[in-house]
């Protein structure tokens, strides 16, 4: 069954993790006669593809006439590697099983009519809905041209993040700090503003995973000034970008920081989400504070929603999760998921399309 070698493939694609950074998971299974000749997939960013990865297992002979389920539509362009499609050809492919189109403009379909043009069968989309979930950040920036924007949270029972004491107030537990750590991973960029920044000191790195490219950290602030003393412009351990208001004298001071860079403007969230575009970040983690996040909430910026709830009250004076600007009309969200972490609970849902 077509399906079967397919899912074979996802699976093979999983195995990267996060390891290909702003590259796709892609997985492959070359099949011949009914029989499995080689399974493979794209290990880390810069590294072979994942129809190289199969190719480079068989003979010359063992390749001619065979199909090849690939996840992802076989790339047409030199890029850190080359053209697999051509690579496809050379090797006397018969028949190319696509789960799904590449959106990449820089592939965008080129792949696979270069595999038609050349004589090879091809047969598009094959188990496209969980081909598509292995890349939800990948393929949402090229189709919707825009980052992935996800809005985390940790909360009390009564949807508070503090007290009213300006200190950093311990809300979820272990088991939900080391679910947050994998999530931070699967990011390219981490957002907090100025409030966060003063009260937590966060470093806002991922500890539990090494990475070779972990997510940048961005702060919008009034101005660059709160920022000196803190640990994300000193620790030089993820590059860190100061969204400033207004400009400082502090900018110039903080510019010759290792990894750290000061940018002046309007920064509202489309104005971040526009920078993401033009950085190449894929995927943007909105950690708060609540005025930070009431504003992607009302500029509708926002894919999904992830909530720490931890068995806690505070009551009518705490800070509250959300606050500030707010849309006319309710933001609705679908396919939840509820997890217990421990004593905690991890609440994530998807935006419903509107
Ligand atoms: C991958 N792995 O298995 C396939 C990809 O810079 P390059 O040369 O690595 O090219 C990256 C692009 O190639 C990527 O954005 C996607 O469009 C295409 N296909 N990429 O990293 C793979 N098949
Ligand atoms: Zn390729």
């Amino acid at each position: 069954m077509l399906t079967d070698f397919m899912q074979m493939a996802i699976d093979q694609a999983k195995l990267a993790g996060v390891a290909t950074y702003q590259n796709p998971q892609v997985g492959a299974v070359l099949v011949k006669d009914g029989h499995v000749l080689a399974q493979g997939y794209h290990h880390y960013f810069g590294g072979d593809h994942a129809e190289v990865d199969v190719l480079r297992q068989v003979t010359p002979e063992q390749a001619r006439g065979a199909t090849l389920f690939v996840t992802l539509e076989p790339c047409s362009h030199y890029g850190k590697t080359p053209p697999c499609s051509a690579r496809i050809v050379a090797a006397g492919i018969r028949q190319v099983v696509i789960g799904q189109l590449d959106p990449h403009p820089i592939v965008g379909g080129k792949g696979r009519q270069y595999l038609l043009n050349h004589g090879v069968d091809v047969v598009t989309g094959c188990l496209t809905d969980k081909v598509r979930a292995l890349n939800p950040h990948y393929n949402h920036f090229y189709v919707q041209q825009r980052p992935w924007i996800t809005l985390k949270m940790a909360i009390t029972l009564d949807g508070k993040i503090n007290t009213e004491t300006p200190t950093r107030t311990l809300v979820s537990n272990h088991a939900s700090y080391i679910d947050s750590q994998c999530l931070r991973s699967q990011f390219q960029a981490i957002l907090i503003g100025e409030r966060t920044l003063t009260i937590d000191d966060p470093q806002l790195t991922v500890r539990l995973t090494a990475m070779v490219q972990p997510p940048v950290r961005l702060v919008v602030l009034n101005t660059s000034t709160v920022a000196l003393n803190h640990r994300l412009v000193q620790d030089g351990q993820a590059p860190t970008w100061l969204l400033c208001r207004q400009a400082a004298a502090s900018d110039d001071q903080l510019r010759n920081s290792p990894n750290v860079h000061v940018l002046i403007g309007n920064w509202t969230p489309a104005a971040i989400s526009q920078l993401c575009v033009e950085q190449g970040w894929q995927s943007l983690l909105v950690e708060g504070g609540a005025h930070l996040q009431a504003e992607f909430v009302a500029a509708e910026l926002i894919d999904e929603w992830v909530s720490y709830i931890a068995p806690m009250m505070i009551g009518g004076t705490g800070l509250p999760a959300v606050t500030g600007a707010a849309v006319m009309t309710p933001l609705t969200f679908e396919q939840p998921t509820v997890t217990c972490l421990g004593t905690n609970i991890r609440l994530r849902a998807v935006r419903k399309e509107v």
